[in-house]
């Protein structure tokens, strides 16, 4: 256990995120039954917040604040708590809240952790079938314990695309008017509601590729390490980060393809 307070390896980070993680899971399917009736809403009427996302975060965050007292913690609920060492973990406790108020088996707990500015390990539990995908930095990306690596076809009009809609009027118009310019170019498209299985979804190739603005880091950043780690190209537009503005996975195959449309489209515009 020692080794846990003052390790900061990939491996040993990758372990206390996989312990937390699967108790956060436990939760979350424990507490839907009373928590979908415990609801509240954020930036907008349809931006939702259940009791269960709120319960879940402060379970991690007094987990680690035994486990790693120094370390800084990123929440979706309670935001930014800095830390004095140089390792921060990225918590959504519930990716997919509208997914978990109505019943849809598509939400997810993500819990990454970032050391020197870099995500070096990471983990989401589709909390609803308990799947888990895991992966470390220069260490592979994984679907329970088989090695993942992007597939995906060799033209962008064969490929299927997940992307996901933001919870502000505007945005939606302008994100449907990207997707209307989109739709015509591609196999089809996939919105599945939780960013963080969107991007595992690339990972193990369910789909070929994802693209969504408004996301945050805790929306992002364990499913961007595994997407990477599987071989995918992970990043914002026009040599930006992933980020606020668009974060884009896709296979080196295709990426580029996708990446100069979503240009011709201004999809990191809009409101
Ligand atoms: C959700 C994302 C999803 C996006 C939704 C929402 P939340 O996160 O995972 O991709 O389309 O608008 O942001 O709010 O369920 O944590």
């Amino acid at each position: 256990m020692s080794e846990f307070r003052s390790a900061s390896t990939p491996g040993v980070l990758l372990e206390i995120a996989v312990g937390l993680a699967r108790d956060a899971a436990a939760t979350a399917r424990r507490l839907r039954a009373e928590a979908i009736f415990d609801v509240e809403t954020k930036s907008t009427a349809t931006d939702v917040v259940t009791a269960a996302d709120k319960a879940v975060e402060r379970q991690v965050i007094e987990a680690l604040r035994e486990l790693r007292p120094g370390d800084g913690v990123l929440g979706e609920e309670y935001g930014d708590a800095a830390g004095e060492g140089s390792v921060r973990w990225i918590l959504d406790p519930i990716d997919g809240t509208v997914n978990y108020l109505y019943g849809l088996p598509q939400y997810a707990v993500s819990l990454a952790a970032e050391a020197g500015g870099e995500i070096v390990a990471g983990i989401v539990i589709n909390a609803a079938t308990g799947d888990e995908w895991t992966a470390t930095r220069g260490g592979g990306a994984y679907r329970g314990d088989r090695r993942l690596k992007v597939t995906g076809p060799a033209e962008l009009s064969q490929a299927l695309v997940g992307t996901g809609f933001g919870y502000d009027a505007r945005r939606r118009a302008h994100q449907g008017r990207v997707l209307a310019g989109l739709i015509t170019r591609v196999r089809d498209i996939r919105r599945f509601g939780a960013a963080a299985l969107d991007l595992c979804a690339v990972a193990e190739g369910t789909l070929d590729a994802y693209y969504e603005k408004g996301l945050n880091p805790w929306d992002h950043a364990a499913g961007g390490l595994i997407a990477r780690e599987a071989g995918a190209v992970v990043a914002g537009l026009q040599g930006a980060r992933p980020g606020l503005d668009m974060v884009v996975a896709a296979p080196p195959a295709i990426f580029n393809d996708l990446h100069d449309l979503l240009v011709g489209l201004d999809a990191a515009g809009g409101a």
